[in-house]
């Protein structure tokens, strides 16, 4: 298959749901600049495609969920412009462009996450004709588990608690599977969830997304040292700055590269009883190996 036409076919959906979803104008109008600004800074809708490829997977139609889809790239977006913020990791580029704050001021920063996290929620919320309340329900959990504290937050907490501190592997675990492994795979399962799959998809499911999650933060944090500003539209090198706890840092890259692999097999590994609608996600595991941003 082709992976780079399935991408872009799936991100123009996504972000022609989001462009629709924001056309009408609410006030303060510099509320809805900062969070356009963020949101539609060009991201890869990793999240949402994994989401629609999921739900494909199951042997269902993704143009049934693009909102649920995008509700994640809202949560996301949410994260990075939090992430950034001084009291956090005090970026000053996101997406090749300058960091919220820098635009909006830290205050409208703050309140554009919000805004974003929020909404995220009400979007999952709304029903419709094509998704069982049941299951909907269960979806907006799932998000709800991975978004939080016992997710995302908690990764992000442990990352700011864990800097300068002397890398040890179990913290760097934690962090990584948290911060960025447990929102990929609430966007996994999510996708799962609302095709009502069973017991036994969704687990394997779910192996496939922890697999994946934990290889593409290992892979970020190689990009970080040997990835371009320019490619990466971050500052390159800012986890050696920030003394961050990073795979390269504990184990050298050659032996985090070969962990990814590793993790990477076991995703593809997990995917074997599925039939070919699963493609887009085995070809999605093997491209987070070789992306460069
Ligand atoms: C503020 C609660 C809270 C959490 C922030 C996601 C996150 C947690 C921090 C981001 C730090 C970071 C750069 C992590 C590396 C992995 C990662 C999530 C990269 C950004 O995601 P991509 O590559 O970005 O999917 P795009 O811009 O393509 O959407």
């Amino acid at each position: 298959m082709d992976l780079k036409a399935y991408l872009n076919a799936k991100r123009t959906l996504v972000d022609s749901f989001l462009r629709s979803y924001f056309r009408r104008r609410f006030s303060p109008p510099l509320l809805r600049e900062a969070m356009l600004y963020s949101l539609m800074a060009g991201g890869k809708r990793l999240r949402p495609i994994l989401c629609l490829a999921s739900y494909e997977a199951c042997g269902k139609d993704s143009k049934d969920i693009i909102k649920y889809a995008s509700a994640l790239e809202l949560i996301h977006t949410y994260s990075l412009i939090h992430d950034d913020l001084p009291s956090m990791d005090n970026d000053d580029l996101r997406r090749g462009k300058p960091t919220s704050h820098k635009v909006y001021g830290e205050a409208i920063a703050i309140l554009a996450g919000d805004g974003l996290l929020t909404e995220a929620f009400r979007l999952l919320s709304e029903e419709s004709p094509k998704i069982k309340t049941q299951a909907l329900l269960k979806g907006i959990n799932e998000v709800a588990s991975g978004a939080g504290i016992k997710g995302m937050v908690a990764g992000q907490a442990q990352d700011i608690i864990s800097e300068d501190a002397t890398p040890d592997g179990k913290t760097l675990s934690f962090i990584h599977r948290h911060k960025t492994g447990a929102l990929i795979t609430s966007s996994v399962r999510l996708g799962a969830i609302l095709a009502a799959a069973s017991k036994s998809r969704l687990d394997a499911l779910t192996h496939y997304a922890k697999n994946l999650g934990l290889a593409f933060q290992i892979v970020d944090d190689i990009l970080d040292i040997k990835g371009s500003t320019e490619d990466l539209g971050k500052p390159a090198g800012s986890d050696l700055r920030k003394k961050k706890m990073t795979y390269p840092a504990l184990y050298g890259i050659e032996e985090s590269r070969k962990k990814a692999e590793r993790l990477i097999e076991g995703a593809l590994g997990s995917l074997r009883g599925f039939p070919k609608s699963a493609d887009p996600l085995r070809e999605i595991a093997r491209y987070v190996l070789i992306r460069n941003n």
